[in-house]
């Protein structure tokens, strides 16, 4: 079986992990791995350069939480991290004094970046950076092109996303996100392979604007799911009216999309009337909305949303597949 997963950082991260122990359990290799394959297409309009390093923070959330590397408390960056570089840099004054880069994580840009700079695509240098661990899932960037999220905040300020979530934490109001460049990127090698040989394509509880979003927005993505054979699952974001963890509120009321289960598939579209999704997964506290869903032609599933642990996150990539058949 091949799954593809369009995913963002945290969310994406998380629930990848889920996808991977359930198709070990279900698809047994016999030697601890799965016969299915996943590919996880992964949103790069977070990444950014600082201090003349490229760095990718939804590939790197992804890949430190399959690693089991992950700071599963701060919910980003590596566990045992310390951040004695990043107080050199403040001392000099450059980077950002409010995005913390661990020196753990350091190794991982720094790494990166020596690829990019040797020719390099983002693809060939995630695939030599994940060869390190054992993932069992493909990590694949949406792109090989820099496209990055700017947000126009009430007032007119533009600045690079990272800048809005982690300096101001979401609370300037937004005029517009611009996704720079997205228009002329082209997907990386392999995506939309990926998609049309899928058996199942699934989007992850990720960001439906800045993450899911801008992954649908890289030129023939969104007609690739909606042409694709596979069937389309997604998984809510939202659970209960309010998101699980990021700033997904924040940005679907800037694109006046209302912060609920329903609305955001919605957004996605069914896939009978031009839309991306066949099903959608629903939390228990959404029960509710699930048969208006169903009536808009998305076939609702109330399942447990909440990924607390790897068990969780198994069965909920369980319900996701079988929310396929
Ligand atoms: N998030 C924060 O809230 N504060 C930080 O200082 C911060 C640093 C950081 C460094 C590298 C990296 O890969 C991620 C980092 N994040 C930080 C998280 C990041 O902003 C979010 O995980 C995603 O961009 C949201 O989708």
């Amino acid at each position: 079986m091949k799954i593809a997963v369009l995913c963002g950082g945290v969310g994406g991260g998380r629930f990848l992990r889920g996808v991977r122990a359930h198709v070990r359990d279900a698809y047994p290799d016999g030697s601890g791995g799965s016969t299915a394959s996943i590919t996880a297409i992964v949103n790069t309009s977070d990444d950014i350069w600082l201090t003349g390093l490229r760095i990718a923070p939804d590939l790197d959330s992804i890949m430190y939480t399959l690693a089991g590397e992950n700071d599963e408390v701060r919910g980003w960056g590596r566990i045992g991290e310390s951040e004695r570089v990043s107080a050199e840099l403040r001392e000099y004054g450059v980077g950002w004094p409010w995005f913390t880069l661990g020196d753990l994580d350091l190794g991982t840009h720094i790494t990166r970046s020596h690829y990019l700079r040797s020719g390099l695509t983002l693809a060939e240098a995630t695939d030599r950076i994940t060869a390190r661990w054992d993932l069992g899932v493909r990590l694949l960037p949406a792109t090989n092109d820099e496209v990055e999220m700017h947000v126009v905040v009430e007032g007119g300020t533009s600045m690079h996303f990272q800048e809005w979530w982690t300096r101001h934490r979401a609370v300037l109001p937004v005029r517009s996100f611009v996704q720079q460049n997205v228009a002329s990127a082209s997907p990386a090698p392999g995506v939309l392979d990926a998609l049309a040989s899928a058996d199942v394509i699934l989007l992850a509880p990720s960001n439906p604007v800045v993450s899911i979003g801008t992954v649908l927005s890289i030129p023939g993505v969104r007609e690739s799911v909606a042409a694709a054979s596979a069937p389309v699952v997604g998984v809510s974001p939202i659970i209960g009216g309010s998101v699980v963890c990021g700033m997904a509120d924040a940005c679907l009321t800037a694109i006046g999309v209302e912060t609920s289960a329903s609305a955001v598939a919605a957004h996605y579209g069914a896939r009978a009337s031009g839309g991306l999704l066949n099903a959608w997964l629903v939390g228990e506290e959404d029960a509710a909305l699930a048969p208006a869903i169903s009536a808009g032609g998305i076939r609702a599933s109330v399942v447990p949303l909440w990924m607390r642990d790897v068990p969780t996150s198994a069965a909920l990539a369980a319900a996701a597949l079988a929310a396929a058949r």
